[in-house]
């Protein structure tokens, strides 16, 4: 039984994890990419030299440290050769526009295609190396110009669909759910380097998620797109309220519910400062009670006489706003730290 490889569209997916799916094998990659021109590098997928999967778009910001997990379902018989088809670089020495493809990391049926096994044909190549290096060089993990990096030989030959088959689901591009029919109880969800899973605590299938953002459970949702709205609802839910926040299932489907609505993380963490439940929590509406909710929130204690001055000081003298300086503060790395655990369970919540 090999891998089951199940796609979502480039839209908003509802997708039900015993969905049925293409079972012949998997190619997974894992990705992340460079913008330039303001455009994501998008990519396609050849088997044996035929497309199997076109247009994948790498959203994984690579200077962010995200990466993506890509899975494409292998037709049926042998694989010869393996080929990513980098398509749409805009080819052009200026820094500005560089826009990059970075495969981290390839793996058929279970067996790693070392990117330096490859051979990386560069479309149109005429840089500085061009006349040492041609356009034709030994495969590597920046695909810095358009062209296609393309395995074949044993390595590939012999990469046979093994047994103990995974679901592999990858639902692209848009605000994608997995539904599960058990309660979230039901299942052990895991996070490693390559990304979020689910097994039943009974045994059985696990089931990995490619560009998925919200897993459905019967008693409650999970949110696991990190990099995404679950990511900073958990670090306002941090900041302007304190980490053990985390744990309140319908603050987050408030705040999860606001920001999937299209509010921006500043209009939010206004709406919450605004809100008398919240100025009651902190002690006042004024923006000393911020300061000292914020800033206990994040360094466990109140602040210091001068940096309780110096904040309250940018405050009062209009230089920036209370949500201007939450949006300063959930990047703080006390913010990282506390967003450790979460980051690897996924941010649990009620739909408001
Ligand atoms: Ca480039
Ligand atoms: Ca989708
Ligand atoms: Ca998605």
């Amino acid at each position: 039984m090999a891998d089951t490889v199940i796609y979502g569209t480039a839209g908003n997916d509802t997708i039900a994890a015993t969905a049925s799916g293409t079972s012949n094998g998997s190619l997974v990659l894992t990705v992340a990419g460079t913008i330039g021109e303001n455009q994501l590098p998008m990519f396609n997928v050849l088997i044996n030299g035929v497309i199997v999967r076109s247009s994948i778009v790498a959203t994984a910001d690579y200077f962010g440290n995200e990466t993506q997990q890509v899975y494409v379902a292998l037709p049926a018989g042998p694989i010869n050769s393996v080929q990513v088809d980098y398509t749409n670089d805009p080819q052009d020495d200026d820094y500005r526009l560089d826009r990059n493809l970075i495969i981290h990391k390839a793996t058929l049926n279970g067996t790693d295609l070392p990117v330096t096994s490859a051979i990386y044909t560069r479309d149109g190549y005429t840089g500085p190396h061009n006349a040492e290096n041609g356009a034709t060089i030994d495969g590597q993990s920046d695909m810095n110009w358009g062209g296609e990096l393309t395995w074949t030989g044993s390595l590939v030959t012999t990469a046979v669909a093994g047994p103990g088959g995974a679901t592999l689901i990858d639902t692209g591009l848009g605000m994608d759910t997995v539904t599960f029919s058990g309660a979230r109880a039901s299942y052990n969800v895991g996070h490693t380097a390559t990304g979020f899973s689910a097994t039943p605590t009974s045994g059985g299938t696990t089931t990995y998620f490619g560009s998925v953002e919200r897993l459905d459970f019967s008693d409650k949702m999970l949110a696991i797109d990190m990099d995404g709205n679950a990511g900073v609802a958990a670090k306002l839910l941090i900041t302007l309220l304190g980490q053990e926040f985390l744990e309140d299932e319908s603050l987050a489907g408030l705040f999860i519910g606001y920001l999937d609505q299209g509010l921006s993380a500043e209009a939010l963490a206004g709406g919450i400062l605004d809100n008398a439940q919240w100025q009651s929590f902190a002690g006042g509406s004024s923006n000393a009670a911020y300061v000292t909710e914020m800033y206990t929130n994040l360094a466990g204690g109140p602040p210091s006489n001068a940096d309780f001055n110096y904040l309250v000081g940018l405050l009062d003298s209009g230089a920036i706003t209370k949500a201007g300086m939450t949006l300063i503060a959930m990047e703080h790395e006390a913010v990282d730290i506390r967003m450790t655990g979460v980051m690897s369970t996924g941010l649990e919540y009620l739909e408001a």
